[in-house]
């Protein structure tokens, strides 16, 4: 079989970029493929250098809840960069952007703009240290919260399926302030709190556990977190780079109720583009500099191209409100992926929160990282592969979020479901 474009630049991109992949995730080693180059997208669609489409439940991992290409990001984006693309001084659309974010989610009563989520939770951690101070962290198995160094700790997304448990290169006492505990399990979260309580500054939370496929929290497990981090003084951060403006306008503190004391935002925010947030209080904010004595900076934070892509996307969900429709269509693939399972005997749990879903090859409910561990990876590697045979390009590992977008039409809904059919069938025997 001539070797396909996409073999050709993996074997070009490996001379100039480790693994040939400029983040570990998309080099879909872990199912047993190589990364597909892709050249262009446009709505649900991703098209390789070959030109065979595929329906796209990976988004930019989330990032495009539009879809691709939405056409009034791409206008947005044009105007800004024939203003200049980065100025490194302050801008009026920075204004609109944090006042929109802080009007979406309130308990944000001040914003700062980054580049990526990992700079957002660094930032707010290292401002939690600085409000309370205090050092330690508590961080929950399985989640991700991006690669600064003490948080690669029993970490989820490319560490858990590649079996990092934690990376090289991070030194013994980096580490020796975070603490972890199980998700969803609040009676043991709430002893290692009391047992830390005099050295923890903030306990940091997925608030829905995105990040070794999708777990929701069982209920109370938020509240309980929230009760007891406020009893104890402790302040709570949210890591809402996957949750927030996905499962609500007010992302998932507004889904679930719970007021965070810091919140870190990603994806969505920045349509696409390097964009992130984080913000919380007006008294906590306040410790940053220029104001106060926490550092955090950035050469391009605020960019101003960045910046249109994400107001341009946050105008769209604030007045369309999609999020009932996209729940709905989710849970209407769900149930498909289910019976199929059903039917073809093929044992596999989907797991849904809003529009996210994934799908756990294993008979019982997956409520933690242990149990995300115990899903039959060789399948999931088997009917990764067999769905990419049929056009369908989900998120590429047993430990990571599908996204549906506005995009998703009930034509892709249903392509997929023929997809999941003969997938499965193959994998039968
Ligand atoms: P970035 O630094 O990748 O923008 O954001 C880090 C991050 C922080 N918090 C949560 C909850 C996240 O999911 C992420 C990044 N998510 C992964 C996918 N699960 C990004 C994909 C990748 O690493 O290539």
């Amino acid at each position: 079989m001539a070797v396909n474009r996409s073999r050709k630049l993996f074997e070009e991109a490996k001379k100039y970029i480790p693994g040939g992949v400029n983040s570990p995730v998309r080099s879909l080693k872990s199912v047993g493929l190589s990364p597909i180059f892709i050249r262009k997208a446009k709505g649900s669609k991703i098209y390789d250098e070959e030109g065979k489409e595929f329906i796209d439940y990976c988004m930019s991992w989330g990032a495009l809840i539009l879809g691709h290409a939405y056409p009034e990001t791409i206008r947005a984006v044009k105007a800004a960069a024939e203003r200049g693309t980065s100025y490194g001084t302050a801008t009026r659309a920075e204004i609109e952007l944090a006042r929109m974010i802080s009007e979406a989610v309130p308990s944000m009563e001040q914003v700062r703009l980054v580049n990526s989520g990992t700079e957002a939770v660094m930032s707010a951690v290292r401002l939690a240290r600085a409000c309370t101070g205090r050092n330690k962290i508590l961080k929950f198995e399985g989640s991700y919260h991006g690669h600064a160094d003490y948080l690669l700790v029993k970490a989820g997304s490319g560490l858990a399926g590649h079996g990092l448990a934690a990376s090289a290169g991070v030194p013994a006492d980096f580490i020796r302030q975070t603490l972890v505990a199980p998700y969803n399990d609040l009676k043991k979260t709430e002893e290692i709190i009391k047992r830390n309580r005099k050295d923890l500054a903030a306990v940091i939370v997925e608030p829905v556990l995105a990040n070794c496929g999708v777990i929701p929290p069982k209920p109370g497990f938020l509240e309980g977190l929230r009760a007891i981090t406020e009893r104890e003084d402790i302040l709570l951060i949210f890591d809402e780079v996957i949750t927030g403006f996905r499962l609500s306008y007010g992302g998932a503190q507004e889904y679930f109720g719970i007021r965070p004391d810091l919140t870190c935002l990603g994806k969505i925010v920045g349509g696409g583009f390097p964009l992130a947030a984080f913000g919380g209080r007006k008294k906590i904010m306040e410790l940053l500099s220029p104001l106060g004595e926490v550092y955090q900076a950035g050469t391009l934070s605020g960019n101003p191209v960045a910046v249109s892509a994400g107001i341009s996307v946050l105008r769209i969900l604030k007045k369309t409100s999609p999020y009932e429709k996209m729940r709905a269509r989710t849970s209407i693939l769900a149930g498909i992926i289910s019976d199929t399972g059903r039917r073809c005997g093929v044992q596999l749990k989907i797991s849904a929160a809003a529009s996210l879903f994934s799908i756990f090859f294993t008979a019982e409910e997956v409520t933690d990282f242990g149990k995300a561990q115990t899903q039959n990876l060789k399948l999931f590697g088997k009917f990764y592969r067999n769905m990419i045979e049929e056009n369908i390009y989900l998120s590429p590992s047993g430990f990571e979020s599908n996204f549906l977008s506005l995009a998703h039409t009930g034509k892709d809904i249903e392509k997929t479901a023929e997809a999941v059919e003969k997938s499965l069938k193959k994998m039968r025997g």
